[in-house]
């Protein structure tokens, strides 16, 4: 199994970060330069069918994108430390979460960071706009996380799961759109904080050999 990543870019952090927090495992990650076009190349479009990272080549006839989808996958050859919900009921819930991340929160972020970085405005052609209402929308919906954090040690309940990894990659990058936890957001803070001193956050961002 081939990982194609990018060290720099957020989507594929998430894989990495999940597959740390499995420990062992037996993904070959191979690094793509985004700036240099690699993941535009022939080659790599035949296999992912777009130009996008992370994106993970399982046999000759699959290769998966879509961060979710490939931890999805990865899940179920690597079940421990569960990170998707064991029965319905936790299935449900922290899919409830994961695709409040994913919408509320990490799209907007991410977004305000493409629209207004001068490093990506070789990725995408920027308006200040998208930039603008993006951020005030990440901005909105933190509070929503922070109540929740209130009552609950991670996001979707009482352990790490993958709308934790989602949203704080995601926070982490928007510091690139100049997007920070307000400090009266106590909760938030304190669980941002817990996930950024988890051993497998670092393997998150830091290049593999
Ligand atoms: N929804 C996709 C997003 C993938 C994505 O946008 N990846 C970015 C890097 S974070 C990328 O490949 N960008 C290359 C480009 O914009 O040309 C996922 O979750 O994997």
């Amino acid at each position: 199994m081939k990982l194609y990543d990018s060290f720099r870019a957020p989507n594929p952090r998430r894989v990495r970060w999940f597959l740390a927090e499995k420990g062992d495992h037996k993904v070959e990650i191979v690094n793509l330069d985004v700036f240099k076009g690699e993941h535009r190349n022939e080659s790599f479009l035949a296999k992912a069918g777009l130009p996008n990272v992370p994106a993970l080549e399982i046999d000759d006839q699959t290769t998966i994108t879509e961060s979710v989808a490939i931890c999805r996958y990865l899940e179920s050859l690597y079940p421990e430390p569960n990170m998707f919900g064991r029965d319905a009921r936790e299935q449900a819930v922290f899919e409830m979460w994961l695709r409040r991340v994913e919408m509320m929160l990490a799209t907007p972020l991410m977004l305000a960071v493409r629209h207004s970085h001068p490093a990506l405005a070789a990725l995408e052609t920027q308006v200040p706009a998208i930039a603008e209402s993006n951020l005030a929308g990440g901005t909105r919906a933190i509070k929503v996380f922070d109540r929740r954090l209130r009552d609950s040690e991670f996001i979707a309940g009482d352990r790490i799961s993958m709308a934790d990894i989602v949203a704080a990659t995601a926070i982490d990058f928007s510091r690139m759109a100049k997007f920070a936890i307000p400090e009266e957001m106590v909760a938030a803070r304190r669980w941002y904080e817990a996930m950024l001193a988890r051993p497998a956050a670092a393997a998150g961002v830091k290049a593999e050999a």
